[in-house]
């Protein structure tokens, strides 16, 4: 049923150009904008776009309640509006830069985007409820339907209870001011600031209080940093710290060689961690000699913090590369920490550029 998954290094396979062909990166020259436009944030759908319609839509919720409800978009919509920037990335974020490759969407580095996201908190939804103390996670369910870690479902993924009720937990309907697009989850979505997009379910459905660990495949399955495929291993979660840096220069078509001009010229690029406490710090190195580069004040607590350096750069063959360290104390490492499925890679980037 599935595909052969063989093309662990070079050449990618069929099967990967058709995900990359399906699912767009946000090109990392979007970097410079604080807010990704609509229509450049980055893409990750797992299988078909589902079809739903804003005037018929209802978000069923039940489980452990003391009676089921429905919401429909009109109900969400007379609970206080909240608004809040979140910068979102895919777990799977540099998969295709780690040798051996997983097969899955081949990403390099640009599964990483920011939005302004409008709805309502999930707490608000839920204190309208009563909800069993014997409740111990909120389920999401998802309109979309596929098979994968072999198994068929709807998408869906699970937050603990008291997560659930944290106040950046949002259903969102509108996206940059605009009702949210049909690739992004309308008619609402999950957004859980702070952790790897899966948790961001799409095209909301439906919800269970539920009193045991769910475990549906994009749960337990898939999502899970292990080693070897047969590990048990351990959820992924919060987005690691990382950064990004605007390739310098212009490119050459093809094969996105760099080039540059010899002179003073800025590099910028952006900063982000998943816990919301922030980058303390931004390194970038020229060939291996390290420089602090100077931190904007980001938007929110979770979304990506703006930096920028200015380099003086000289005629030659040229490495940059950039580090950040987060308000905890955790930095990026040099190389990407293996794991199987390429989850979690927040291994420093390298741009190569010659400069004349
Ligand atoms: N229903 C549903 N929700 C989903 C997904 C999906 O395939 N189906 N993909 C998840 C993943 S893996 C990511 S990274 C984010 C991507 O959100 P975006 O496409 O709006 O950028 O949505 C998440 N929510
Ligand atoms: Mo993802």
């Amino acid at each position: 049923m599935s595909a052969v998954r063989d093309h662990t290094r070079g050449d990618f396979s069929r099967a990967e150009v058709t995900l990359a062909n399906r699912n767009s990166g946000m090109p990392l020259e979007m970097l410079r904008y604080d807010v990704t436009p609509v229509g450049m944030h980055y893409l990750l759908t797992h299988f078909d776009y589902p079809y739903l319609d804003a005037d018929t839509w209802a978000l069923e919720i039940g489980g452990l309640l003391n009676k089921p409800v429905e919401f429909k978009l009109a109900d969400l919509k007379a609970l206080p509006q909240v608004t809040q920037t979140v910068t979102l990335e895919c777990a799977g974020n540099g998969r295709a830069n780690i040798d051996r490759r997983y097969q899955s969407m081949p990403w390099q580095n640009e599964a990483v985007s920011t939005a302004k996201w409008t709805g309502v908190r999930l707490s608000d939804v839920l204190g309208k409820l009563v909800i069993d103390p014997s409740a111990t996670e909120i389920v999401f369910y998802g309109a979309d339907h596929g098979e994968d870690s072999n198994g068929e479902h709807d998408f869906a993924r699970s937050l603990s209870v008291s997560h659930a009720m944290q106040t950046e937990v949002m259903l969102a309907y509108e996206m940059n001011d605009l009702p949210l697009l049909p690739q992004h989850g309308a008619p609402v979505r999950v957004v859980v600031p702070g952790w790897y997009g899966m948790a961001s379910v799409k095209w909301l459905t439906r919800i269970e209080a539920i009193d045991c660990a769910f475990d549906g495949p994009q749960q337990v399955g898939t999502y899970v940093y292990r080693e070897k495929p047969e590990d048990i291993g351990t959820f992924v979660q919060e987005i690691r710290v990382k950064s990004l840096m605007v390739p310098p220069g212009f490119p050459d078509f093809y094969a996105r060689k760099r080039f540059a001009e010899a002179g003073q010229f800025e590099i910028v690029g952006r900063a982000w961690t998943g816990n919301g406490v922030g980058i303390s710090r931004v390194e970038i190195s020229v060939d291996g000699v390290w420089h602090d580069t100077a931190l904007a004040v980001p938007d929110s607590r979770y979304a990506w913090t703006r930096w920028h350096w200015t380099w003086d750069a000289k005629p030659g063959e040229h490495v940059l590369q950039c580090r950040a360290t987060d308000a905890n104390g955790q930095v990026q490492p040099l190389e990407a920490r293996w794991d199987n499925q390429g989850f979690g890679n927040n291994g420093v980037q390298a741009v190569a550029i010659s400069v004349r």
